[in-house]
């Protein structure tokens, strides 16, 4: 057995014997990824006992499991569990896996299916009983778990996103079943780069006698095809010397708590509670810290909470976690917050009086990290209106850099940089539109983090500039900054800056003969008035023949829709179109242009449109874009698409040559707002009326063309035009 512990650049390198050959991961670069421990597959009457039935087997790799969690946990390891399973109205489960063994020929096995209810719940649905992972195994706070649809893990799921946030490489992993969900998962891991090692008796599945030792031999095969195999004890021993970095399981506790050590990083923080120091004591050091430092520098904060109240929140703390092996990740850390971040109660005052305002909820940053443990200890100064980098710009003060009193703390994140360069707190939440969090945190000897825009809320907050701010995170190192961005990120969906929910993709029923239904949307009885007689006839018929096809027609928000359509050609995006000509073209060119288009021209330039007009639209544009992308959802209230007729009629010549922008205008009621919303559309044939219909003259001879538009979310094209398709044929799969 090979055995080694060092510490290399990485960090501390372990190494046990495995096949091929012995298996050396850096510790801070690995997770314990346990694969599905659901009661579904280890317990009777569960999924497991009607897919492979020898739950015997299956059942064997729960203790060693569980040695090999306490063993991992007990190093501080990051440990990833998975679960296999489905939203509740099933969209995210193909039928590729919804009924193919049910379909065989002479099945007599699986007569439930999954989202059939069993005793354990609805099989394989999420949020029943039977999808949750087994008491043995329950996960602990900081440990993360993924909802999986697939056999792997890497399929529509954050996995890769959430190990690469945590820098792992390495990974070792166990769980159910070996020859479906942890080969599949190694498989996936090993083509991302991930050297994977399987523990031999942490795995099993339903068909032990047969499957697991060809699926281990397959992984290492070769030189290792996919990875290594190794065993448990090898790696418990190679883990115990480190058992006192993490979580001690059934460590007694120390007979004197221990003192605080000053060091308030969030590592040493997470290190020193679980060893058993009290977030009071920690709180008691802070403020005598902040009382003496308000002599060096009173400019600090604008509101500093009253000691008693951070007392009282430290103790409820002791309270609400009484298991120091199971403490949430900020557990006990002191925080402080820039004063154009909302907290419910508290004025946010930008360093500007006259726009203070008391809100009455708190930004979701700040709830955020209250709900994982944090400690709020005051509102930070900031330069007014978080407008300069210099940190002289507040009525509050001018703090001072912590490395001289006569040199610039930086802005405008000044307060915040400074209290925690001046060791007062562990972190603060800042924001960052130009440098606001960097240039301050250089000149404090501090971390300053500005993450991709739009991937933490930046809701609740005094904007500076709200097309460009985002939040900053000010650190005392990297790994903090980093510890507090896998907490903050994630979209928010009523931040209309948010970037896109991270990209789940539809699996193939979507556009595949297997999809029997699709959910459709169209605009509400008022949008549609605007239409002539024959178009709302036809357009009624046209739901009749889409809900014959398999459509379910679902109720949607319009009016992102109907708005995004007015900012078209009522907002400032005209003026974008004079941006793309000389300027002198007009004048030079009118003579030469058509009647209609130069005074279409003239009624652009005299709105004399400000520079403030076109970021309100373009501010609009976001937030009507967001809405819009709810509509598309996937999720249960999400729709495939929305239909809309193309137009709401058919003009005549004369019509449009008397009224000729009105016209126009009313022809683009429902495809203004494609582009404007970022979405993709198709216009297919509908069929046709007579011309009568349309005129109200018996005379008229004839008939004119209707057509609808199918409008889908961004990128969703192959979905949209497969659905046009089948309108097209008639439902034809
Ligand atoms: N069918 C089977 O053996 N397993 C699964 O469906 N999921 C897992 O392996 N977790």
């Amino acid at each position: 057995m090979t055995k080694m512990a060092n510490t290399s650049p990485n960090g501390t390198m372990l190494s046990f014997d495995a096949k091929p050959y012995a298996f050396s991961f850096p510790l801070e670069h690995t997770a314990l990824l346990i694969i599905d421990m659901q009661r579904d597959f280890l317990l009777t009457k569960g999924f497991g006992e009607i897919q492979g039935g020898n739950l015997e087997a299956v059942q064997a790799s729960i203790a060693p499991t569980k040695k090999l969690l306490e063993a991992c946990r007990a190093a501080g390891m990051t440990v990833f569990h998975t679960r296999e399973g489905h939203k509740s109205d099933l969209s995210d489960c193909p039928s590729s896996k919804l009924i193919r063994q049910e379909a065989a020929p002479g099945n007599t096995q699986h007569k439930l299916v999954i989202g059939d209810k069993g005793e354990l719940g609805r099989l394989l649905t999420r949020g029943e009983y039977g999808h949750d992972i087994i008491d043995e195994l329950k996960p602990i706070p900081g440990e993360v778990v993924i909802d999986k649809p697939g056999k792997g893990s890497f399929w529509n799921t954050t996995i890769l996103h959430q190990l690469k946030a945590r820098a792992i490489t390495h990974l070792i992993v166990s769980g159910v079943t070996t020859e479906c969900c942890f080969a599949t998962t190694i498989r996936e891991a090993n083509d991302r780069g991930f050297e994977c090692c399987g523990i031999e008796e942490a795995t099993s599945g339903y068909n032990d006698a047969c499957f697991k030792k060809s699926t281990l031999d397959m992984i290492h095969w070769s030189q290792g095809l996919f990875g290594y195999i190794g065993s448990l004890q090898p790696l418990l021993d190679a883990l115990s010397p480190l058992s006192g970095q993490g979580v001690a399981a059934n460590s007694t506790p120390p007979q004197t708590p221990p003192t605080f050590d000053g060091d308030l990083t969030i590592s040493a923080l997470q290190r020193a509670y679980k060893r058993g120091l009290s977030p009071v004591t920690v709180v008691e050091a802070i403020y005598q810290k902040i009382e003496a430092y308000k002599k060096i520098d009173p400019a600090v904060w604008i509101h500093l909470q009253p000691r008693d109240a951070a007392l009282d929140a430290a103790r409820q703390l002791v309270s609400t976690y009484p298991d120091r092996n199971a403490l949430p990740p900020l557990f006990g850390v002191p925080f402080s917050v820039k004063d154009s971040i909302d907290i419910a109660g508290l004025p946010t005052t930008t360093a500007c009086p006259p726009l203070a305002h008391v809100p009455s909820t708190s930004a979701p940053v700040y709830d955020k990290v209250i709900a994982e443990g944090a400690l709020f200890i005051g509102k930070a100064n900031l330069d007014q209106l978080a407008t300069g980098l210099v940190g002289c710009r507040s009525p509050y003060g001018i703090p001072h850099s912590v490395y001289h009193k006569d040199y610039i703390s930086g802005g405008s994140s000044s307060g915040s940089t400074v209290s925690v360069g001046a060791n007062l707190v562990s972190f603060s939440l800042a924001t960052d539109t130009a440098g606001s969090g960097r240039v301050p945190a250089g000149f404090n000897g501090i971390v300053g983090y500005k993450p991709t825009r739009g991937t933490i809320s930046f809701r609740g907050i005094t904007p500076a500039c709200l097309s460009l701010d985002c939040i900053a995170l000010s650190a005392k190192t990297v790994s903090d900054a980093r510890t507090l961005w896998q907490i903050l990120e994630g979209h928010d969906s009523l931040d209309p800056y948010a970037k896109p929910e991270m990209g789940f993709e539809r699996h193939i029923n979507s556009i595949g003969p297997q999809s029997r239904a699709f959910k459709f949307g169209i605009p509400p009885p008022e949008a549609l008035a605007i239409c002539s007689p024959p178009a709302r006839r036809m357009f009624n018929e046209t739901m009749s023949k889409l809900q014959s096809i398999g459509g379910v027609l679902t109720p949607i928000d319009w009016s992102p829709f109907q708005k995004a359509g007015q900012l078209l050609y009522d907002g400032t995006f005209v003026s974008e179109r004079l941006a793309s000509l000389p300027d002198d073209f007009l004048e030079k060119n009118r003579s030469a242009l058509h009647p209609v288009t130069a005074q279409l021209m003239d009624a652009v330039v005299a709105r004399k449109s400000s520079a403030v007009d076109a970021y309100r639209d373009l501010q609009a544009q976001a937030l009507y874009t967001r809405q819009a992308e709810k509509v598309f959802a996937y999720s249960d209230s999400g729709v495939d698409v929305v239909v809309v007729p193309t137009t709401p009629t058919h003009w005549r010549i004369d019509e449009v040559l008397a009224d000729p922008i009105k016209k126009n205008s009313i022809l683009g009621e429902f495809t203004h707002c494609g582009n404007v919303l970022d979405l993709c559309g198709v216009a297919v044939p509908a069929g046709t009326y007579p011309v009568k219909e349309l005129s109200g003259e018996e005379g008229d001879e004839g008939v004119l063309p209707f057509s609808v538009t199918f409008l889908g979310g961004s990128r969703l094209d192959a979905e949209v035009l497969e659905i046009a398709r089948r309108f097209e044929e008639g439902g034809k799969v």
